[in-house]
C-alpha cells in the first residue's frame, strides 16, 4: 500500500482505539505516524504471520504511552484483528495502553516507564551481535523523554560498541506532558548532542514520507556507527483540532464528536 495511504488509515486507527476508551495519549500518537507508516511498508523485516520470527527486525517504543499508534499499525499488517483496537486498557484486553511484549503480537518491548527502550536495544543489539543475527534493531523515543538520564549511558554504550544495525528515531514534537520540552528542560542541540556521542546523525521532517525513507537509507549505509534521526514533528499531527490544542494534546479526550470530525479530516 501507498505509504501515504497507509499513513491514514493508521491515524483513523490510532483515533479508533483511543476513542474506544474515550481519551489518552492523542498527540504524541498522532505524531508517530508518518515514521510507523514507512518502517512497516518499507523497512521492518517480519511476518505478520509468525511474530516470533527468530530474524525479523525489532522495534522498541521507547515512548510506550504511543501504543495506540503501534496497535493501530500492527493490526493494519495483519497481526491480530481490528476489531482488538476496540478494547484499549479494558479488564483482559491484549493492548495495555503503554506497550507489553508479553500480550500483543508485533510488540518487541515492554516500555512505558521512560527513558529504559534506548539501553533495552542495545541489549537486543549486543545480543544479536553474539549469535550471528543480521537484523535491524529500531527504537522510537521522545525528546521530551531525551531528559532521562539513562537515555545518554545508553548512547555512550551504543557508539562504543559500534552498534552500526541499531536507529534511534527521536520524536521532536517539542512538547511533554507539562508544557513545551524548551521550558521544561530544553534539551537542544540534538544534533550536536548525538554527534558528540559517536552517532551518525540526521535530522529530517518527521512527516515528509520520502525524508523518512532516504534518511533510514542513507542510515544503513553508514557502518560502525549506530544511527540518529532526529524528526521534527507536530503534537496531534493529521487533525486540525489537536494540532492546535498546544500542550494539552499530550493526553486528552476523543469523544463522538471529536472522532467523527477526526474522520472527516482524515478521509
Ligand atoms: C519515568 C517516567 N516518568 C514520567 C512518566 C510520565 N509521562 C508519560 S508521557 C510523558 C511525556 C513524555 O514526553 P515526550 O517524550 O516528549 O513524549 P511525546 O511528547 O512524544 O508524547 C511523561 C512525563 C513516565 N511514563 N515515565
Amino acid at each position: 500500500m501507498d505509504t501515504v495511504l497507509f499513513s491514514k488509515e493508521i491515524r483513523r486507527n490510532t483515533l479508533r482505539c483511543l476513542h474506544s476508551q474515550g481519551s489518552g495519549h492523542v498527540g504524541g500518537s498522532l505524531s508517530i505516524v508518518d515514521l510507523l507508516a514507512v518502517l512497516y511498508s518499507r523497512h521492518m523485516h517480519v511476518d505478520p504471520t509468525n511474530p516470533k520470527m527468530d530474524d525479523r527486525d525489532k522495534l522498541v517504543l521507547s515512548k510506550g504511552h504511543a501504543g495506540p499508534a503501534l496497535y493501530a499499525t500492527l493490526a493494519l499488517k495483519g497481526f491480530f484483528p481490528l476489531e482488538w483496537l476496540d478494547t484499549l486498557n479494558k479488564l483482559g484486553t491484549r493492548l495495555p495502553s503503554h506497550v507489553n511484549i508479553n500480550l500483543t503480537p508485533g510488540v518487541d518491548m515492554t516500555a512505558g516507564s521512560l527513558g529504559q527502550g534506548f539501553s533495552c536495544a542495545c541489549g537486543l543489539a549486543i545480543a544479536d551481535r553474539v549469535r550471528g543475527i543480521n537484523r535491524y534493531v529500531y527504537v522510537i523515543t521522545g525528546e521530551g523523554e531525551l531528559q532521562e538520564g539513562q537515555n545518554w549511558e545508553a548512547a555512550m554504550l551504543a557508539a562504543d560498541k559500534h552498534l552500526d544495525h541499531m536507529i534511534v528515531f527521536v520524536d521532536s514534537n517539542k512538547m511533554q506532558i507539562d508544557g513545551y520540552t524548551r521550558d521544561v528542560m530544553d534539551v537542544e542541540d540534538l544534533v550536536a548532542k548525538f554527534k558528540a556521542f559517536g552517532f551518525d546523525t540526521q535530522r529530517i521532517n518527521g512527516h515528509d514520507h520520502k525524508a523518512i525513507d532516504d534518511a533510514i537509507c542513507r542510515a544503513k549505509a553508514v557502518s560502525g556507527k549506530p544511527h540518529c534521526i532526529i524528526m521534527d514533528t507536530i503534537k496531534g499531527k493529521g487533525v486540525s483540532f489537536y494540532e492546535t490544542m498546544g500542550a494539552g494534546v499530550h493526553s486528552t479526550t476523543v469523544t463522538d464528536e471529536q472522532y467523527a470530525a477526526a474522520l472527516e479530516e482524515l478521509k
